[in-house]
């Protein structure tokens, strides 16, 4: 039997993230990357949501150009965009919370990035019942985070990627082996993964834009051409990808541990119970993976309209038991009782706790 695998790549992570922690965001054109101070910002976007891509604005391109785009969209009468300084801590949490969910149906997945990964579907052992499992995946998903994920379904790693980005975003397309050439065929060549802006360029000499352009060269052509990525382009054209999903096991950056209520609770001994419990197997996790101790502790709390704060604190000193871990925790959680945290004193939703800069 041949393999089925997936790819699950999260939708505007970033921007999403913060739109559905800031429900006034909602509709306007939002870029996540560096300060764009007016104009005159020299860093880069790291994301921006749909709206904001609809004016030309993604990934890489040099803020101060998007500040200049939103500038000229707001002349001509559209809305204000919101510009927001990249919080990595609040992602990481999101993308941990999003992966346990995703590890906890499929046992041998592979995370290759904050918000993507490959998912070894074989053992469904058929596409349908593949295609059933990631549908209910994606609606587990989006019922505890509020995150929506494009999925893509093939018979190997590089044709789940490629159909995973083909119906973005909240998108499942599924390619049986048999429709394998008649969906990689229209692509441009930019849609196979390593075929960056140089290859491109010396494709398009050639007349090459589209996958079934290069599917006329022989591997020995693309071979003199490019060398030994000449061989690997031509089986890539043709949907070959002989790579496993490798179940990767990197060393940690970061161990946490959370907990969503099934009712939303404002009772902070229940809060507290299960705070003592995340803290007991993280001391052991830490133990367990050979770390001697922590200097960071981040404490995540989602409200009851989905609102989800960070908050945490690095110490001169690692600390490494349970008991200090806990009253770390402590400092951190009781303002989430009080107006301090909490002025419209929400319910509680989910709480987590993370351990930092490992030693
Ligand atoms: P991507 O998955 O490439 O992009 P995305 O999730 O924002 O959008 P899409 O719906 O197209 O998948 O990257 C995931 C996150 O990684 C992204 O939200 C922000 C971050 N990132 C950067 O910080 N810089 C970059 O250049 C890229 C590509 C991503
Ligand atoms: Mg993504």
């Amino acid at each position: 039997m041949g393999r089925i695998v997936g790819h699950l790549d999260m939708d505007a992570f970033f921007a999403s993230v913060e739109e559905r922690d800031r429900p006034y965001l909602k509709g306007s054109p939002v870029i996540i990357g560096s300060d764009p101070e007016e104009g005159k910002g020299r860093g880069v976007v790291s994301t921006a949501n749909y709206h904001a891509r609809k004016l030309g604005i993604g990934s890489a391109l040099p803020i101060s150009k998007a500040w200049q785009l939103c500038e000229d969209f707001r002349k001509e009468g559209g809305a204000r965009c919101v510009f927001i300084t990249a919080g990595i801590g609040k992602y990481t949490h999101a993308s941990q919370e999003v992966f346990s969910i995703v590890s906890s149906t499929i046992p041998v997945m592979s995370q290759s990035s904050i918000d993507e990964a490959s998912l070894d579907l074989t053992f469904c052992e058929t596409f349908s019942a593949a295609e059933e499992l990631v549908k209910n995946l994606k609606e587990e998903i989006y019922k505890k985070t509020n995150l929506t994920c494009s999925i893509g379904i093939g018979p190997n790693k590089m044709i789940a990627k490629i159909a995973s980005d083909f119906d973005k975003p909240d998108g499942l397309t599924v390619i049986v082996p048999e429709e394998v050439d008649s969906f990689l065929q229209p692509l441009s060549i930019r849609s196979i993964p390593g075929v960056g802006k140089v290859t491109a360029k010396a494709l398009k000499k050639w007349g090459v834009e589209t996958i079934a352009d290069v599917q006329h060269y022989s591997w020995q052509d693309l071979q003199n051409k490019f060398g030994k990525h000449g061989f690997s382009l031509w089986e890539r054209a043709r949907g070959i990808d002989a790579h496993p999903v490798e179940k990767r096991k990197a060393k940690s950056q970061s161990i946490g541990k959370h907990h969503t209520f099934n009712v939303d609770t404002k009772d902070i001994h229940e809060v507290y119970a299960v705070l003592q419990k995340h803290i007991k197997s993280i001391v052991k996790e830490v133990q367990k993976q050979g770390f001697s101790g922590f200097r960071t502790v981040v404490l995540t709390v989602r409200f009851e309209d989905f609102n989800t704060v960070t908050r945490s604190l690095t110490l001169d000193a690692p600390i490494c038991s349970a008991k200090a871990l806990e009253l770390k925790t402590t400092k951190l959680v009781l303002p989430f009782f009080e107006k301090t945290e909490n002025p419209k004193n929400l319910a509680i939703r989910l709480i987590g706790v993370r351990v930092e800069k490992l030693t």
